[in-house]
């Protein structure tokens, strides 16, 4: 369905689950939800909510609705493990994953509800045809299992919106901009020809969580349609947004989709506390805008994204080049001031780390050639 006046503004619905960024996942762990509050705050601050159309503090999920994807044993287990009877849970802690990267916390169970939530309201208002974006920066947690937690990720939140979104559509794209392989969307699809993914990550061997190479395509119906491009260390804005425009423009060319999800994990930019990359979040937004430009009904994750004043910067920024609105380089006063005092409170600041650039024009050529060869396949 074409859009009478493609140039129009987009309608923009926007999920803040209150209480999702109050969440710990203790002391020293890299995840901080606190980083959506900070987003939240930037958001209002620059006056974004006036251009944002709907608002949303959505409701938790429901068990029933994290089943739909998830194991009903290992979503009892989420319901009940708490920080105090943990030491009687030991056997299942350890089967479902729950150590170390995803530790049990207070609340925990109520974050995973929250944060999935708020990907299944937005899925649920695109298919209701009543918005053109929906954003929930609390989700993109795209490493859990049906069975597992993994990576800092407890529900799959990213499966969920898009086993919503296939009720309506015949068709879903997914991209990932994280860092790290989205394996978990890549496995819960993998044998699907309705649903796309497509991950940019660091490739390494030892780089968690070691999957996603160049020639991991999918099996069985899914064969062709699971696209993996596998990155190094340092890649700078230029190599980055040429592979992400070429991949995503002849994917979207390929696979028409009648919707996109798009995870926006932070932990691509330079200077993140887990990530090697050296993106700004002037490039970050770009491939955001990018895929914007498709106007094809579009879900906006989070995801990764370890320094948090970066994080909330950049989706905050994001956040304008959605709902198209033009905004300062000065970030607006709030409460949390003290954060953002390293670049004098600017939204752009500086992010090229010391890492070296280990990709090569010949590494990304093979990678965008290999990718066309496979989307041949596509076309029948
Ligand atoms: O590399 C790993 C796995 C280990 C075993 C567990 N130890 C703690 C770390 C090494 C092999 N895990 C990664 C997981 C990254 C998840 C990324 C999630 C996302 O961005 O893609 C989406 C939200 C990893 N890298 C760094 C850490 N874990 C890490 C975990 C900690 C920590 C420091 C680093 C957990 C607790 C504490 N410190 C206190
Ligand atoms: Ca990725
Ligand atoms: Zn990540």
């Amino acid at each position: 369905t074409e859009r009478i006046n493609p140039h129009s503004r987009p309608i923009v619905s926007y999920y803040f689950p209150k209480g999702v960024g109050a969440q710990h996942y203790g002391e020293r762990h890299p995840m901080k939800p606190h980083r959506l509050t900070l987003t939240n705050a930037l958001v209002m601050g620059y006056g974004l909510d006036k251009q944002i159309h709907n608002i949303y503090d959505p409701r938790p999920a429901t068990q029933e609705e994290l089943e739909n994807y998830h194991d009903h044993d290992y979503i009892e287990f989420l319901s009940k493990v708490t920080p105090q009877n943990q030491n009687q849970m030991r056997q299942m802690i350890d089967n479902f994953n729950c150590v170390e990267d995803c530790p049990i916390f207070a609340d925990m169970y109520d974050f995973t509800r929250m944060y999935a939530g708020g990907s299944l309201a937005g899925a649920r208002k695109l298919c209701a045809g009543t918005t053109d974006i929906a954003i929930n920066w609390s989700g993109g947690l795209h490493h859990a299992k049906r069975g597992e937690a993994s990576g800092f990720c407890y529900i799959n939140d990213i499966v969920l919106a898009i086993l919503e979104l296939l009720r309506y559509h015949p068709r879903v794209l997914y991209i990932d901009i994280d860092i790290h392989h989205g394996d978990g969307v890549e496995l819960a699809f993998y044998q699907s020809n309705r649903v796309m993914t497509v991950s940019f990550h660091k490739y390494t061997g030892d780089f968690f969580p070691g999957t996603g190479k160049l020639d991991d395509n999918g099996a069985g119906p899914g064969k062709h349609f699971c696209m993996n491009v596998p990155l190094l260390d340092g890649i700078d804005d230029n190599m980055y947004l040429t592979i992400f425009k070429t991949v995503i423009d002849d994917t979207v060319t390929a696979f028409r989709p009648s919707a996109i999800v798009l995870q926006c994990g932070a932990d691509s930019l330079g200077c993140d506390r887990l990530g090697a990359f050296n993106l700004s979040i002037a490039a970050h937004g770009e491939c955001v805008n990018f895929v914007r430009k498709f106007n094809v009904p579009l879900l906006v994750v989070g995801g990764g994204g370890y320094t948090i004043k970066n994080v909330s910067r950049c989706w905050t920024y994001e956040t304008s080049v959605l709902v198209g609105a033009e905004i300062p380089d000065e970030l607006p006063a709030t409460v949390y001031d003290s954060f953002f005092a390293d670049s004098h409170w600017k939204l752009h600041p500086p992010l090229t780390g010391k890492v070296d650039n280990q990709n090569s024009p010949a590494s990304l050529q093979r990678i965008t050639v290999s990718i066309r060869n496979k989307l041949r396949y596509l076309q029948g």
